[in-house]
């Protein structure tokens, strides 16, 4: 496949969008062969059809790189009754909140899972995702994770979608463990990781380092777990305190530290001493009327590749838009449209260990958004507008 005029935007490096004007890709099998200016197509593809793109943008395929797509039930009637003025305690002790969540993933099947999930997963690749994470951890119970990485790498097979999975048992005490956090990571956790492990399901692991969940000692044991396995690690950290998640997921050497509303400048170093990736989320900070901004200014000062996700999950984010999530990420937290395009493309894809995508260069993974656009920074800029034109998915339309 040969596209010409093309406004390309390679993302090659952190510090432009790399823009090239009347731009041409030759694409070979299911990867990028060449990326150059249309003038210096190399002739061994001039005898081929090329798709004429009319100057439109071309980007990478999107990236969300954090999510909970697959979960039972929804939450609306709890945003309902907190709107009309009950607590977040009142709705939980009367087993709402994330329980409830637990509560109808537990007797879903797994074809309702993934009918469910399907609707979200499709809403984001018409607006040009092309790779995808999702977490169990709405289980909590050996049977009900498996079920959920189940439905989640059935959705790779049922849709023109790359799915990365996460094992997040340690995402809530179950409610058979109230009280008792420490047993339910000795006694179901971990021995649920290694089950789906068993099974090919699980491509990275995830915790949740909270008061409400699971301290760093908890989690460490967890992260151990993984290191055994040989699989790399990521952590939901200081979202709505500072616990020690970020410094915990940098001396894992984590692939990524999510959310990090309450991470501070000594955060940032380590994480950028560790490699590991700020996986940015403004629609749980806009659901929960947070307060704080993630650190932005210490992210950049440290050179921390930022990613922006969805975290498209039931409670505290009911977002299936990257675009939008883009564009909240600009307004809400002052990252710039370019900070914003890396975040769903090159720094995205790091956050999953997937260096192969997320650029336009020779031998990436052929994953590419064609957009009615001229300019990137306008795929922040306009709010519940899909300017997607067509989606080129592992070398095909
Ligand atoms: N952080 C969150 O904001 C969600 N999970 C997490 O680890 C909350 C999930 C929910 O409320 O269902
Ligand atoms: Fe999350």
């Amino acid at each position: 496949m040969i596209l010409t005029n093309a406004t390309i935007a390679t993302l090659t490096d952190d510090t432009s969008f790399g823009l090239i004007a009347d731009g041409a890709i030759a694409i070979e099998g299911d990867r990028i062969a060449w990326v150059g200016a249309s003038r210096d197509l190399p002739a061994q593809y001039h005898g081929e059809a090329a798709q004429d793109l009319a100057q439109r943008l071309v980007t990478p395929g999107l990236i969300d790189c954090h999510s909970h797509v697959v979960f039972g039930g929804n939450r609306a009637a709890e945003f309902e009754q907190r709107l009309n003025g009950a607590s977040y305690e009142e709705i939980a002790r009367a087993g709402g909140g994330i329980v409830s969540t637990v509560t109808a993933t537990r007797v879903a099947s797994e074809e309702d899972l993934l009918k469910d999930a399907l609707t979200r997963v499709d809403a984001m690749i018409a607006e040009g995702v092309t790779l995808l994470e999702v977490k169990s951890g709405y289980g909590l119970d050996r049977d009900t994770e498996l079920k959920m990485l189940r439905a989640a790498r059935a959705i790779g097979t049922l849709r023109p979608i790359h799915v990365r999975t996460s094992f997040l048992g340690a995402h809530a005490v179950p409610p058979e463990y109230a009280g008792r956090p420490d047993a339910y990571i000795d006694e179901v956790c971990i021995s649920t990781l290694q089950a789906a492990h068993a099974e090919g399901l699980v491509d990275a692991v995830d915790g949740f380092c909270e008061g409400i969940a699971f301290d760093a000692a908890q989690i460490s044991r967890v992260f151990d777990a993984a290191r055994a396995l040989g699989l790399p690690v990521k952590l939901h950290a200081e979202q709505l305190s500072n616990i020690g998640g970020a410094q915990l997921a940098a001396r894992y050497g984590a692939l990524s530290a999510d959310h990090l509303e309450y991470a501070s400048d000594t955060d940032a170093a380590a994480l950028a001493q560790s490699g590991t990736v700020a996986v940015i989320l403004p629609g749980a900070f806009y659901t929960l009327r947070e307060t704080q901004a993630p650190p932005i200014d210490a992210f950049r000062a440290h050179q921390v590749p930022m990613a922006l996700a969805t975290d498209c999950n039931p409670g505290s984010s009911p977002l299936a838009s990257l675009l939008l999530t883009m564009n909240m990420g600009c307004t809400l937290f002052r990252m710039t449209p370019l900070e914003a395009l890396l975040g769903v493309t090159r720094h995205a894809a790091q956050a999953l260990g997937q260096t192969d995508r997320g650029t336009i260069r020779p031998d990436a993974l052929a994953d590419l958004c064609v957009w009615d656009a001229a300019h990137p920074a306008e795929l922040s800029y306009r709010i519940g507008f899909n300017p997607l034109h067509s989606r080129i998915f592992q070398g095909a339309q």
